[in-house]
This record gives structure tokens, C-alpha cells and sequence, in this order.
């Protein structure tokens, strides 16, 4: 609305920061403050001049961390929205004791911008991304068949809509296994709708790690591991982590004798991969567990290092 104000503290180099937050405060007349960074003091002070705030999840997390977040701050607060990464039930529940609002969470990819939301009138359900947005169709189908499946049941997300992009940029092959034949954009998201339309994201299938809102693919971090002197393979994967939402975590295997510990691994990656991409944490193992395919069981280390940051 042309009299809203936006705290926006996103980076504006990505979709939720650039075409989201700015596109459609200008789009509404509206104003806001550009902030340079994410700072949660700062954000807060500008609560009492301002009506909405857009972020990822971590923002949320740490807003709830500081003690001046409570029904006073926000008064002024029209509207809480978060999306680029899974917003945990549970940070919904406590925002919406802390401050009286339920956060607005809603779906989108780089590739599709926004698909799905939670309504402005209406249930916001934690643990949902809500309804498809006007003009974008939702389907989920059976992962093996392709198959449209019915309500509640799991499966792939795929996208279709005038907010789909037309393809990767010189990536014809990639492109063409990323749609289906009726022109449905295959998300790599696993997910389902409820019986009132919600839809729900339950996993993913993609190979990728979403940390603090950044994506992160893994081969790019697994390629520069397995480069190291003394290093066999390794595989990268995210668990969960309670201020990002996933941590990055590398599991490595050393050749036989190789003196390489975590520090040197972060050491060698430090100036050749952004800092977000960077593991968090480096484990060692004897062998990365395989199915009887030879791949390696991703799902099983995650069950394995679900604990890891558990204390921070
Ligand atoms: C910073 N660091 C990170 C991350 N951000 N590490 C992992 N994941 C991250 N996301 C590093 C810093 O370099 C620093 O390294 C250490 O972690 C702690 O930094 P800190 O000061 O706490 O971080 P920050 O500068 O406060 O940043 C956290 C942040 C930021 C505000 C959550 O990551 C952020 O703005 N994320 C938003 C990303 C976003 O806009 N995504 C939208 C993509 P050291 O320890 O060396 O000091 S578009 C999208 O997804 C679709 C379209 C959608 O639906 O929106």
C-alpha cells in the first residue's frame, strides 16, 4: 500500500531482496529504509516508523533472540513476511506469542519468482506456504510416474505460470530436464497440498543446501575438497543449524596415513569459496555410506550429523 514502509535488509543482488522487496515497494508507491545489512537492533528501532518487514527465516530467529521484541515494538507493524527458506513451525508459534502477528510465509525460486502464499485475510498456517498466487497453477506428481497425485499426498512440486522463467542462461540441456512436456517446471521440491488448498513443503529432492536463505550446491564444495592432497572424497550436505536453518557440513574420507583435519580443510577452502559455502563443520570418516547402486546415501548422514549444531 502507497502508505507502507518496508525495512528492507536484504541483499539486493538476489530475487527476495531485488524483484520482491524493492520491485513491489515501488510498484506500491510505498518507501523504505535500505538498510546495508541485517542488524536486528537496528531493525527494531525502526519498527515504530515502519509497517512491514520481508526476510528469511534467520531474521526471524534472531529478532526472537533479543529482548525488546514484544507487542510494544511492533505496534506500528502491518505485516511479517519470510520466505527463500523453510520457516520452522515453531519460530511462527513463538513470533506470534511474542508480538501478536503470524508471519506471512510464502514460496518462490529464483527460477519462478513468487508461486505460493499464506493469505493477507486469512488462516496463516505455520509449517504451510499457502495458496498458489493468481495465474500460477501447482501440481504435485508422483516422483517415479510423473503422475498428478491427490490431496495429502507427498510428491514432487511442479510449476506452471507467466512468473516462470523460460530457461537457464546457455543451458539448454539443463533447461530441457528441468521441464516436464506440458510445460511444467519440475521444482525439485517435495511436497503436498492439504484438503483446504495449503500447500506444503516436506523436503527436497535436488541436491542442495539452503543456509541462511543461500543456496548452496554442493558438488561446487565437494569439487574443491576432493582436489586436497590427501583427501579420497567427501560428501557435502545440510543439517539443520538454529541460526541459519541449515548448517553446511562436509564428511570427508582421508587416504590411509593423510594428517588433513578440519582446519586444514577450511583453510584450503577459505579463499576460493564465498564464506556462506563454506562448511561449517568438516567430519571424518572410514567410508561414506553407499547404496547398492554406488551412491552415496545423503539421507543417511544427515540422520547421521542431524545433532550437530544442535547446541549452536
Ligand atoms: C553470512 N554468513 C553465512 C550466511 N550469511 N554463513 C552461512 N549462511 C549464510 N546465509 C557468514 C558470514 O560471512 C560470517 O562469517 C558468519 O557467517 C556470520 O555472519 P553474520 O554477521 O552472522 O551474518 P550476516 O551478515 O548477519 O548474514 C546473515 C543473513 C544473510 C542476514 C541471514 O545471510 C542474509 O542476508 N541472507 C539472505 C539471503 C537472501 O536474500 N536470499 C534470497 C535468495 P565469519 O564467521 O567468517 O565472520 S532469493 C530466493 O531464495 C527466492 C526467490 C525467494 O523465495 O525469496
Amino acid at each position: 500500500m502507497a502508505d507502507d514502509r518496508l525495512i528492507h535488509a536484504l541483499p539486493i543482488f538476489h530475487t527476495h531482496g531485488l524483484f520482491v522487496a524493492t520491485n513491489v515497494t515501488l510498484l506500491a508507491g510505498a518507501s523504505m529504509f535500505l538498510l546495508p545489512k541485517f542488524d536486528p537492533e537496528e531493525v527494531l528501532s525502526l519498527m515504530s516508523r515502519s509497517t512491514v518487514l520481508m526476510g528469511v527465516p534467520t531474521f526471524y530467529t534472531r529478532l526472537l533472540q533479543s529482548p525488546r521484541l514484544d507487542r510494544d515494538a511492533v505496534a506500528n507493524m502491518r505485516l511479517f513476511v519470510s520466505g527463500s527458506a523453510p520457516l520452522l513451525a515453531e519460530t511462527h508459534v513463538q513470533f506470534g506469542s511474542r508480538t501478536g502477528h503470524a508471519i506471512l510465509e510464502r514460496y518462490g525460486m529464483t527460477e519462478t519468482n513468487m508461486n505460493t502464499s499464506n493469505p493477507y485475510d486469512g488462516d496463516r498456517v505455520a509449517g504451510t506456504v499457502g495458496f498458489p498466487l493468481p495465474g500460477v497453477t501447482v501440481r504435485v506428481v508422483d516422483t517415479a510416474t510423473g503422475k498428478p497425485l491427490p490431496f495429502g499426498e507427498t510428491g514432487m512440486i511442479e510449476i506452471k505460470g507467466s512468473n516462470v522463467f523460460k530457461g537457464y542462461w546457455r543451458m539448454p540441456e539443463k533447461t530441457a530436464a528441468e521441464f516436464t512436456s506440458d510445460g511444467f517446471f519440475i521444482t525439485g521440491d517435495l511436497g503436498k497440498i492439504d484438503e483446504r488448498g495449503y500447500v506444503h513443503i516436506v523436503g527436497r529432492s535436488k541436491d542442495l543446501v539452503i543456509s541462511g536463505g543461500y543456496n548452496i550446491y554442493p558438488k561446487e564444495v565437494e569439487g574443491e575438497i576432493d582436489q586436497m592432497e590427501g583427501v579420497v572424497e567427501c560428501a557435502v550436505i545440510g543439517v539443520p543449524h538454529p541460526d541459519f536453518g541449515e548448517g553446511v557440513t562436509a564428511v570427508v574420507v582421508r587416504k590411509p596415513g593423510a594428517l588433513v583435519d578440519e582446519a586444514a580443510v577450511l583453510m584450503a577452502l577459505r579463499d576460493c569459496l564465498a564464506r556462506y559455502k563454506q562448511p561449517r563443520r568438516v567430519m571424518f570418516v572410514d567410508e561414506l555410506p553407499r547404496n547398492t547402486m554406488g551412491k552415496v546415501q545423503k539421507n543417511v548422514l544427515r540422520e547421521q550429523y542431524a545433532g550437530l549444531f544442535a547446541d549452536g
